[in-house]
């Protein structure tokens, strides 16, 4: 649970989220620049609540943001609506540009972001089998335009937004955390500051920032956080195993290991006890 200063009943504002979903940071951080009180609502991993499936009954994906109840989903989507809702005022600045040809820049570089980084990282995380030199290539291409549309969008200033984080700092910089950590995961280089120098700068800046440095993971505990899915994975992902009571135990376990609060020794020892029913033969 989390809370920032301004607008009242704290129950106005919740977010159906995960710690560790980049899409959900892009909320987060909109939210925390506009001063807005909002309250977090942490799903287990591998267990959707009935409130996320209610209020995403198409996607069932987090973010929502349920604003007095009603569901908005699509993590682009929510940061437009929370820069209309709350518009610029007291220090809160505008997330997106006032004039239509910079909004309409800006929403062509959101969608690039989505339709090129969040697959590649999938791959170079390993969740999805595919070539990850062919990923990692990609990715630098896209990181190689996305400098090149920072030094046009930024004019010299500090963010893609100019002075202030903007719609694009929040839609790429939600994914520097997983970059780091696919770099460390796959041994590929991708923010590398010869490639893309105004990018990596940006990068060290954006994750500093005051609205993201406690929002966006750090690299380490993403890496964490990708050995124990994968282990996970490959625990409950053989045939019927739904009928076994190894399976009964991992379910009982699963929501328990990812768990933010949970201390990483605790998180160590029930991943343990998954690797040794791996190495045991009880499960593939
Ligand atoms: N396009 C969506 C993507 C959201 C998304 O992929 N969320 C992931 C977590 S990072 C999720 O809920 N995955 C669960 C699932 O695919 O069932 C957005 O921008 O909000």
């Amino acid at each position: 649970m989390s809370s920032t200063n301004s607008s009242g009943d704290p129950a106005a504002v919740r977010v159906v989220g995960g710690w560790a979903s980049p899409f959900v940071n892009r909320v987060v951080v909109a939210l925390k620049l506009k001063g807005v009180e909002h309250e977090m609502l942490q799903e287990t991993v591998g267990k959707k609540s009935e409130l996320l499936l209610r209020s995403n009954p198409v996607h069932k994906k987090i973010p929502v943001l349920l604003h007095h109840g009603k569901p908005i989903a699509e993590s682009l989507i929510i940061v437009e609506y929370i820069d209309e809702v709350w518009p610029a005022s007291n220090g809160a600045p505008s997330i997106l540009p006032r004039d239509p040809y910079g909004r309409a820049v800006e929403r062509f570089w959101a969608k690039y972001i989505d339709d090129k980084i969040p697959p590649g990282i999938r791959v170079l995380r390993g969740s999805v089998e595919e070539d990850k030199d062919k990923a990692a290539g990609e990715m630098s291409t896209a990181l190689q335009h996305l400098e090149e549309a920072f030094v046009k969008c930024s004019q010299g200033k500090q963010y893609f937004g100019g002075d202030n984080i903007g719609y694009l700092d929040i839609a790429l910089g939600s994914f520097l955390g997983w970059i780091r950590a696919v770099e460390k995961i796959a041994g590929v280089e991708l923010l590398n500051e010869t490639k893309v120098p105004n990018l990596a700068a940006w990068a060290d800046r954006f994750c500093a920032h005051p609205a993201v440095v406690d929002v966006v993971p750090d690299a380490d505990r993403l890496v964490e956080f990708t050995v124990q899915h994968a282990a996970l994975l490959r625990a409950v992902n053989v045939p019927n195993c739904a009928q076994t009571s190894i399976y009964r135990r991992l379910c009982l376990c699963l929501p328990h290991l990812l768990e933010l609060d949970q201390p990483a020794d605790v998180r160590h020892g029930l991943l343990g006890g998954v690797e040794l029913l791996l190495f045991l033969g009880h499960i593939e």
